[in-house]
């Protein structure tokens, strides 16, 4: 097994949805303490610009975005799986849908309750990121954020009758998924109101909770860049015959998220399939390193 390196801070709850997968599939890690706002002088030399947390990194190749990294775990450890019962395609959807939808309305009601104890810096850096972030604007979605929320626990609740897990008997994705944003509100009082309202929700909570924190050892931020730049890129080249953009290896791109944070990173094309995207770029600091991205929930432009 690589050494799993996770770039992440203990609260950010994306990173929390990879901490969970870990402590299930019992891997060990190490984890670099990321900073939590730009600049991010330790992250940026090994993504080229993406600053969102968590990220991966495996000698010099660098995976972005939670939803890829799941997927990377899933692959290095197979058993126990996120995806049971070959449910692979359904739990994705449930997921994408629970890191957009219901993450998006749990930002409101997280920010605004956490608005007077908010450094102005913090918030000047998250407007800075996404133009949702504004604290106007969260104010004013607070209360649709707050119907869709209640709504969206007791459909869970109802999910978990007679189910230990979302999907069924055993923890999966999906169940990672929600529980990032139940996780990110866990101390907000009307988020605990709506659990303590709902007992099955608590317990599938503890349930999950319960897998432990996993074999997590620190580690520098200045040692992840050494070993980045000490190791060779492990990606092959890989076309993508059927890619609808007639995308090939070699070719130069740049790649943003869709929805927030967009910061383009550029490079060469290594591999590519559906779901994947890697590009190789050199950096001074680190050298060559391979970055690696989901093609859901990214865009891939010409780099001309
Ligand atoms: N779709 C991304 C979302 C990642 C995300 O928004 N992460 C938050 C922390 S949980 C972030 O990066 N915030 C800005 C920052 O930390 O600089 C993923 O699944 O990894």
């Amino acid at each position: 097994m690589p050494e799993i390196i996770l770039h992440q801070y203990k609260a950010s709850p994306f990173s929390e949805k990879i901490r969970r997968i870990l402590a299930f599939k019992k891997m060990p890690w190490r984890s670099v303490e990321a900073a939590m706002m730009n600049p991010k002088p330790m992250l940026t030399p090994l993504t080229g610009g993406y600053r969102r947390i968590p990220v991966m990194q495996i000698g010099a190749d660098i995976y972005c975005d939670s939803s890829l990294i799941a997927r990377s775990l899933e692959r290095l450890q197979p058993e126990p799986t996120i995806f049971p019962d070959g449910r692979e395609g359904e739990i994705t959807l449930f997921s994408l849908w629970a890191d957009r939808h219901l993450f998006f309305s749990a930002v409101p009601v997280a920010m605004i309750a956490a608005a007077d104890f908010l450094p102005a810096e913090f918030k000047a850096d998250r407007e800075a990121m996404s133009s949702q972030m504004n604290f106007e604007k969260l104010r004013k979605a607070l209360p649709g954020a707050r119907d869709q929320l209640r709504g969206f626990y007791d459909l869970f609740a109802r999910q978990l009758e007679g189910r230990p897990f979302l999907m069924g008997e055993s923890f999966s994705l999906a169940d990672a998924a929600v529980y990032t944003t139940v996780w990110f509100l866990r101390s907000i009082p009307e988020a605990k109101a709506l659990i303590e309202s709902q007992p099955r929700l608590g317990e599938w909570f503890e349930r999950c909770k319960g897998f432990g924190r996993g074999e997590k050892t620190g580690m520098e931020e200045g040692e992840a860049l050494a070993i980045a730049r000490e190791a060779a890129p492990a990606t092959a080249a890989q076309a993508d015959p059927q890619d609808p953009n007639g995308l090939r290896p070699g070719d130069a791109v740049a790649i943003i998220p869709d929805d927030y944070a967009f910061d383009p990173v550029k490079g060469e094309i290594v591999s590519l399939s559906i779901h994947e995207v890697a590009i190789r770029r050199d950096d001074p600091q680190v050298g060559e390193v391979v970055v690696h991205f989901p093609r859901i929930g990214f865009r891939i432009s010409r780099d001309a």
